[in-house]
């Protein structure tokens, strides 16, 4: 009976889902109608999160937005053409684009502990061409 209890206890450790709210975001050169593009715009993740981004197609990166992050949180910029990740450990809105695309539309965000205290920041950014209009709809569905 202990033995089989055992079992369960096992199991319901092997197959219950994930607690962790890590995020897996592709770095792409299409996605649809899309040309370079994270497959994902906006992830929420809790403090202490990791999100991993992909660099399925070659020649993006991840780089923090100047005024885009919470206060305190130093910059960050990724290499080209590789996978890289970054552990969000302070709350708030985090504003990033791929450098080389930052005028294409290749931008994203990320909210951490569901914290946006720093929006009227992140309102204030100034985004480049195709990516004017892109921002504006994602941060107002943040
Ligand atoms: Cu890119």
């Amino acid at each position: 009976m202990k033995n089989l209890i055992l079992k369960i206890i096992l199991f319901l450790l092997l197959c219950s889902p994930s607690y962790s709210a890590d995020e897996n975001i592709d770095m792409l050169n299409r996605l649809g109608k899309e040309i370079n593009v994270y497959s994902k715009k906006i992830v929420n993740v809790d403090v202490g999160d990791t999100v991993f981004w992909k660099s399925v197609n070659p020649g993006h990166n991840v780089e923090f937005i100047k005024g885009g992050i919470p206060a305190g949180v130093e910059k960050f910029k990724s290499k080209y053409s590789k996978d890289t990740s970054y552990t969000f450990n302070t709350p708030g809105i985090y504003a990033y684009w791929c450098t080389p695309h930052k005028s294409m539309g290749m931008i994203g965000f990320v909210v951490v502990g569901n914290d946006k205290s720093n929006l009227e920041d992140i309102k204030k950014l100034k985004f480049y061409g195709k990516s004017t209009k892109i921002a504006e709809t994602l941060i107002n569905s943040l």
